[in-house]
């Protein structure tokens, strides 16, 4: 009895234990070796440069990716010719990242799939004109993939929007993962008519969990905002000194937490612990995500902080390792 006793209680504190660290929960994901068909809508070049050190971060592991789509999208002054910059800076570091590994897609096919979205956010109705981006995305949702397109949203989410709007059909077809927040505020109708229009989509309506990627965490051994950029990312080939003055030499990239969501977890269900966060269902939505609203999960203010930021030292430290191949020289 008493080794049974003692058995159950190892058992309570393994499970625990589990709970906390979540280290039993974590699917493979994009660096477990599943490849995800991935679009990108951004305001990158507008408003806030941490699009730009997302991008960055993004091109690092775009070897481990299917990527389709580069959007410019509202809201602010980012232009297509700004996402194009970002790729200028990849292919000076391409010929090292490709004897890293050769599956880095080439900065010629990258370019071909940068598209000019909309300049302005929505009219009231929630869509106006077919653009480049929204059109790009109809296209490649409609590609003869098996696969669904998720489609990570860093700025309004007015080129999705237009893209249902003209092809309703594609909602089968594609996963969206919507860094919220400021970027709906800036194109409320955009948001107001997927919301309405088409309740069934599979939509992860991120409002304050991706905070939990530079709010709270282990921000020690050189694993802070500042310490991190200063020793991991500075002086790391071309994208790595293009990345560490924006922001004040300060990790901020709000929108990462969709990629991460990606590189390590289950997408197949945003329930599920992930790098980018842990969600829950909408009521009376069987697709429809939202921040997990329970205290625990939250980083202060921020509902759902903590279901990113639990993983700060390994992402971080996944991301160290990475930028080393960038050293190999
Ligand atoms: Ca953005």
């Amino acid at each position: 009895m008493a080794w049974t006793r003692r058995f159950g209680a190892t058992v309570a504190v393994l499970a625990a234990l589990a709970t906390a660290s979540g280290a039993f929960a974590l699917g493979p994901g994009a660096i477990g070796g599943q490849r995800y068909r991935v679009l990108i809508s951004t305001d990158l070049g507008g408003s806030d440069e941490d699009d730009i050190q997302s991008m960055v971060h993004y091109l690092i592991y775009s070897d481990l990716f299917d990527t389709e789509g580069l959007v410019s999208s509202p809201p602010g002054k980012g232009r297509a010719g700004d996402i194009l910059k970002v790729v200028d800076a990849y292919e000076r570091d391409y010929p090292t990242l490709n004897r890293a590994s050769r599956r880095y897609p080439g900065p010629g096919a990258l370019r071909a799939m940068v598209r000019q979205g909309a300049t302005e956010p929505a009219p009231d109705r929630g869509y106006s004109q077919t653009t480049e981006g929204s059109e790009w995305i109809v296209r490649c949702a409609g590609q003869p993939d098996e696969r669904p397109l998720y489609v990570l949203v860093w700025g309004s989410i007015t080129d999705v929007a237009q893209a249902l709007h003209d092809a309703p059909g594609i909602k089968d077809k594609i996963r969206v993962y919507f860094i919220a927040s400021w970027n709906q505020r800036n194109d409320e109708a955009a948001f107001a008519y997927i919301d309405r229009e088409h309740p069934d989509m599979w939509l992860i309506h991120c409002n304050t969990t991706f905070r939990g990627w530079y709010v709270g965490g282990e921000q020690g051994n050189n694993l802070g905002n500042r310490t991190f950029v200063n020793e991991h990312v500075n002086g790391h080939g071309v994208l790595g000194d293009f990345f560490a003055p924006l922001k004040g030499g300060s990790i901020k990239m709000g929108d990462t937490p969709s990629v991460a969501f990606l590189l390590r977890g289950t997408p197949d269900d945003p329930t599920q612990e992930s790098w980018g966060g842990r969600f829950v269902r909408r009521a009376g939505r069987a697709q429809w995500c939202v921040d997990d609203p329970h205290p625990d999960a939250a980083e202060g203010q921020y509902a759902g902080a903590k279901t990113v930021n639990q993983w700060r030292a390994d992402y971080l430290r996944d991301w160290a390792a990475r930028m080393k191949r960038l050293k190999a020289d």
